[in-house]
């Protein structure tokens, strides 16, 4: 259209009157799209920051169990099992001086107790333990701990049968060494049911 043309019908610049121009048209729905968008980022802000705090919140919970499990709860547990194979599950603990732990011995056997019972005994530092064992095995009616040697005894967990847990809670030596244990039911400790506790 000719300018000519345009100032004879009265219209002064490029656009009729009355009507939005081409480019406010454009403007609206450039408005309206950009309008879509910020909705749209919004949204996705929204959902952004729901999964930050979401994460936020998960890693909080983990800090939160991990103190808790690295807050002092009594004695350090140590669990062994022994079962019909005469075996101790675990054969060496290490300690620091005078540390306090728990020791839960679970008797996973199947056979009877007076076949195959387990106890666990701590002995003394330069205790003969072969000595200890023989007089054990003199020592059936107190469930193969010899009385005249007690004295020698750290800490003991005693006879279990079959499916039975027993547990001691004691202060490991201050003294660094190694402490043996054993369990004294018959052929047991010859069999290799023994183990060391080390403090060092
Ligand atoms: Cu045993």
């Amino acid at each position: 259209m000719s300018p000519i043309y345009l100032a004879k019908r009265g219209i002064r610049g490029p656009f009729r009157p009355g009507r939005p121009p081409k480019n406010t048209l454009f403007r609206f729905a450039l408005a309206r799209h950009l309008g879509e968008r910020a909705r749209l980022m919004k949204t996705r802000l929204f959902i952004a920051s729901a999964l930050v705090a979401l994460i936020t919140a998960g890693c909080g919970q983990k800090d939160a169990a991990s103190t808790a499990s690295a807050a002092p709860s009594g004695p350090r547990t140590i669990e062994i099992t022994a079962g019909d194979t005469m075996k101790y599950s675990v054969t060496a603990i290490d300690a620091s001086p005078g540390e306090e732990i728990k020791v839960v011995l679970t008797n996973n056997g199947s056979q009877p107790k007076e076949v195959m019972g387990h106890n666990w005994v701590l002995l003394k530092a330069g205790t003969d333990i072969a000595a200890f064992d023989a007089a054990a095995l003199m020592a059936k009616e107190t469930d193969y701990i010899p009385a005249a040697l007690a004295g020698q005894i750290l800490a003991k967990i005693d006879l279990l049968g079959p499916r039975k847990s027993g547990e001691v809670d004691f202060k490991v030596p201050t003294v660094p060494g190694e402490y043996h244990f054993l369990c004294t039911f018959p052929a047991h400790f010859q069999t290799g049911m023994t183990g060391v506790l080390t403090v060092k």
